[in-house]
């Protein structure tokens, strides 16, 4: 788990070796991405990096990547770092897959279309709560120790990078793409190796990647990142990953800060600060659920905490993990700290809904991309205030003179509303400046600014964005509702000042505009004259400045207050388009050039003319429609229920199973008696596996005693001679300390009379593997821990068992390359193809619903069809809804059309609500619902009661191709 792993990466640290000295990887001289102390360069021109994390393979539906990032960008970021996660791409040695869910060639082409900037990160370690922290089951038994540079595992990583490196390197801005920083290895800070960490760097560079190399560094991993790290293994632009509110969602309302300050750590003289990795959600440790984790992570502590990291630190890349979490489908997720749902509490939830912490990103983002002299700042003389309690930190820009001042409580723990008034000088004078701070909340106010046209001397407004539009300023400012803001401008004449709504009190004197107002709805002044072009002052709160979009290109941007999300727009001769999503019918207002005079909203169907009026403000505006319908989901019926688990049986054929008879493996932990029976030595490296072993009975059998690691909420399941003998929770091993005993070992009696003496008696037993461990401290303890069964006897008989092992058909030669090898393990129906369409489940019992029907020990399929003909031109985020409590005794795999979308109980986790993708889902068409319930004891009904519903309905979207998939039978 993660804090035990800091606390034992705490006492390593001490030991970390004095670096070698040599010299760091330099970027190619033709990069276009440079960097200084400040901030990081793209064809010379500085740019603060506003990046969401986001994994593609957390979302396979590769028409919603566009959504998605569209998203992003709409909400204020510039670039995205993304992991590359290995196993998702290598089912085998050698063997990779880039088409389809895993064309990533595309999902960076729809960053570069969408607008983002990328960070590219592809390990090889990604760590991610990905089933072994990205490295493939299959790396398990290949030797040499994993993230070092011993000569097995550098084989291994280094195909890797020759398959992903050509790919990102294409994608790099110098060669028209958006890729800009490439990231080795991450938080590599225990048991370190500085070959392998050069390695990376020396394979990236000879595969073409020409931009800065950085690490994420936690922990203080200074080898490969101070500024007396030269090398081997140093990288040139070293960042930090920062999660100051920890994982500890059940206390969202109380934590405030456990971890630190938060304040992102300058590692390099001749590098800028780069916040990495800075939380933006939480893992949901507890199962507390998201919700809590977005509570833990929301507004406030993003105020205070980025606020302040930006203005204390100077930091100018900031990465937030996440942006959009989305799934763990499959057997996508390491076992000990995730279950199927990653939504992370992010900004924008699993189901791609926007939150409020969406508009919180937009408001910080809009300010970052537009006020361009905070891409250069030194610490500065800050203003002073007449209230302890208000504490002010400054910067400026050596350059331009502006001022930066953060305005936040001295005691970041206060919760109370202060007030005071500043005295802040800037070049243009001295300014008192009323502000007010709620508890925990922060502003970041701007002096002695160029914005546009106008020269702004001090305001205790913030800024969220500004733009040059048509001849004039627009500019959008804001405060929390009902505390007191004044904004100075400078005017070389007396301007003309018309308040053209709300209630602002204005004066001029020597060359100062003073313009005094309380922040409440949206007040609007136009100023003109004065030697200046017009400006159109927007004085929101924060609620009102959420409700602006900017978009269009810098030469013809357009502001947009009101739709649910503005994706693009572009001006057309007379004609603005929109192209927004609208969740419901309402106002819209368009800042464009004045030669428009037109409305068109695209997305939807087709376009829409929208009626506009032209405003006091010059601006246009008009109603937007809604959904045109609602989204008519049906009800789940037509079930069909069938019993599996044939292989309990004893007269089951394994004829073709794989005999497990092997006598040595990779696994640092060798079986202490018998042969070696890990799946992953077969070539079994996700989900379930059964084992079938045979003895000759003697009668004297007293107790079968087993042990299986499968990761934490693992579990497996036990029949002799098919007589069900009960079930245990699998180990977990890594986790073993005294007051949580491994689980692992279960001993079962053998019932009286059950074995017949000189008679051939069969074990059966079905283990539930959840996934790899990750490998964050560098250790083949915990990455090459086994899965499957790790020891078997049976007691008082001196009878040897020969045993059979299957897992997923085919083993590492997949049978279904599209859904790839993560999709499904080796139940029977799985093998069989039961979670496919097209499945002929006709034979097949009806039942009204999988909750209607006794549960026997073991596993039954569910399977039935719905037909959806959702609207068209509108995004409806459907998911699927297990009511009642979460059943411990039986965990339900969910199939979509064949795709495993999640497992559901079990003591898996607390989710109840799986979101169905679009283009997983057929939204026009039939779709295939199977269910594979395990269930360790009898129960009076299956899961449920089971519907559909809608997270989210809005007349816009992308269009989502359907994802290809085959259906029943698999041919290979
Ligand atoms: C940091 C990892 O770099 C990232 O991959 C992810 O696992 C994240 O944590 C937690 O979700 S590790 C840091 C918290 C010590």
């Amino acid at each position: 788990m993660v804090r035990k792993v800091l606390a034992v990466l705490a006492a390593l640290l001490v030991l970390l070796p004095v670096p070698l000295q040599g010299p760091a990887a330099a970027a190619p001289a033709a990069s276009r991405v440079t960097y200084d102390h400040h901030s990081l360069m793209i064809d010379g021109r500085r740019v603060v990096v506003q990046a969401a994390e986001i994994h593609y393979f957390r979302l396979p539906s590769p028409g919603l990547w566009r959504d998605v990032l569209e998203k992003i960008r709409a909400g204020g970021f510039n670039a995205v770092s993304v992991y590359f996660d290995w196993a998702y791409h290598s089912p085998k040695p050698g063997v990779y897959d880039f088409t389809g869910v895993r064309d990533v060639d595309r999902f960076l082409r729809t960053a570069e279309r969408a607008g983002l900037y990328v960070v590219a990160r592809p390990g090889p370690y990604i760590n991610a709560e990905t089933t072994g922290g990205g490295f493939p089951g299959w790396l398990k038994n290949v030797p040499g120790r994993g993230r070092s540079s011993d000569p097995g595992f550098t084989e291994a990583y280094r195909d890797w990078l020759h398959h992903i490196n050509p790919i990102i390197a294409r994608h790099q801005v110098g060669r028209g793409g958006s890729v800009i920083l490439y990231n080795a290895e991450n938080e590599y800070a225990a048991n370190t190796d500085a070959a392998y960490m050069q390695d990376i760097q020396d394979q990236a560079r000879a595969d073409g990647i020409d931009v800065p190399i950085t690490t994420n560094d936690c922990c203080d991993a200074a080898d490969w990142t101070s500024t007396w790290a030269t090398g081997p293994g140093a990288v040139q632009m070293p960042g930090v990953d920062d999660y100051p509110q920890s994982f500890d969602c059940p206390n969202a309302e109380t934590v405030w800060g456990p971890w630190g300050e938060g304040v992102t750590e300058r590692l390099r003289d001749d590098a800028p600060v780069f916040a990495a990795e800075y939380q933006a959600g939480s893992i949901d440790l507890e199962n507390a659920g998201y919700e809590r984790c977005r509570a833990l992570t929301g507004p406030a502590y993003m105020k205070y905490f980025y606020k302040s990291n930006l203005m204390v630190s100077g930091a100018t890349l900031f990465n937030y993990y996440m942006g959009f979490g989305g799934t763990n489908w499959g057997f996508l997720a390491q076992p000990n700290d995730v279950y199927t749902s990653y939504d992370y509490g992010a900004a924008l939830t699993e189901a791609r809904q926007p939150t409020t912490k969406y508009d919180e990103f937009k408001r910080q983002g809009y300010f970052l991309q537009s006020v361009a002299p905070l891409a250069k700042t030194d610490p500065a003389a800050a203003p002073t205030t007449d209230n302890p309690a208000i504490g002010v930190v400054a910067r400026t820009n050596p350059d331009t003179g502006t001022r930066f001042a953060l305005v936040r409580h001295a005691d970041r723990a206060a919760t109370t509303t202060d007030a005071a008034t500043l005295s802040w000088t800037v070049p243009d004078g001295t300014y008192a400046l009323p502000v007010q701070v709620a508890g925990r909340d922060a502003h970041v106010l701007v002096g002695a600014y160029d914005l546009g046209g106008q020269r702004l001397a001090a305001s205790s407004s913030e800024i969220m964005t500004h733009a040059h539009i048509g001849g004039r300023d627009v500019a959008v400012l804001y405060g929390t509702a009902g505390s007191p803001g004044a904004t100075i401008l400078r005017y070389p004449a007396k301007p003309q000042v018309r308040v053209l709504e709300g209630d602002v009190r204005w004066a001029f004197a020597g060359g100062d505009l003073r313009l005094d107002y309380t922040h409440r709805g949206l007040a609007r002044v136009l100023v003109s004259g004065g030697g200046r072009r017009p400006l159109l002052l927007l004085l929101g709160t924060d609620e009102t400045a959420a409700t602006f979009w900017r978009a269009g290109t810098d030469a013809a941007p357009v502001l947009v207050r009101g739709t649910s999300l503005v994706r693009s727009a572009a001006v057309e001769g007379g004609t603005v388009r929109l192209t927004a999503d609208t969740a419901q019918a309402g106002e819209v207002e368009v800042f464009a050039d004045v030669q428009a005079s037109r409305l068109r909203l695209a997305g939807g169907a087709g376009d829409t003319d929208v009626r506009v009026t032209r405003t006091p403000s010059g601006s246009l505006l008009g109603r937007v429609p809604g959904p045109r319908e609602a989204a008519r989901l049906p009800a789940l019926t037509g079930w069909r229920v069938h019993d599996e688990a044939p292989e309990a049986a004893p007269g089951f054929d394994d004829s073709s199973w794989r005999t497990a008879d092997r006598t040595t493996t990779e696994s640092p932990m060798k079986p202490k008696a018998g042969p070696v029976l890990y799946a992953d030595d077969y070539g079994f490296h996700y989900g379930d596996v059964w084992y079938r072993g045979r003895f000759t009975a003697t009668g004297a059998e007293t107790t079968v005693a087993l042990n299986a690691i499968t990761g934490r909420r693992g579990r497996y399941l036990v029949w002799l001679d098919g007589r069900y003998l009960g079930s245990a929770a699998g180990g977990t091993q890594a986790d073993v300390d005294a007051a949580n005993p491994d689980p692992g070992p279960g001993r079962f009696t053998v019932p009286a009379g059950l074995l017949k003496p000189g008679r051939t008696a069969t074990l059966a037993v079905l283990v539930q593997n959840m996934g790899h461990n990750d490998d964050w401290t560098a250790d083949d303890n915990r990455f090459k821990q086994p899965r499957g069964l790790v020891a078997a006897s049976v007691e008082g008989s001196p009878a040897t068992v020969a045993w059979k092992i299957q897992g997923a058909r085919g083993g590492e030669d997949l049978t279904d390359p599209v859904r790839g090898p993560l999709n499904t393990g080796g139940l029977y129906g799985e093998r069989s193809g039961w979670h496919l369409p097209g499945y002929p489940d006709r034979s097949w019992k009806e039942v009204a619903a999988p909750a209607a029907r006794p549960l026997a020990p073991g596993v039954t399929w569910y399977r039935t069809e719905f037909g959806l003909d959702l609207p068209g031109g509108q995004d409806v985020s459907v998911g699927l809804r297990f009511g009642g409590a979460v059943p411990a005794g039986s965990r339900t795999m969910v199939y979509l059309n064949g795709w495993n979308i999640g497992q559901y109980g079990g003591d898996i986790g607390p989710q109840k609500e799986f979101v169905l993708p679009a283009g997983l889902l057929r939204e026009h068409g039939r779709n295939t619902l199977a269910l594979a319930v395990t269930s360790t004891a009898a129960a009076t009904g299956g899961p449920g009661p089971i519907g559909l519903f809608a997270y989210g309905a809005v007349r816009g979207g992308v269009p989502v191709p359907d994802v290809p998939g085959p259906s029943y039978p698999l041919t290979r």
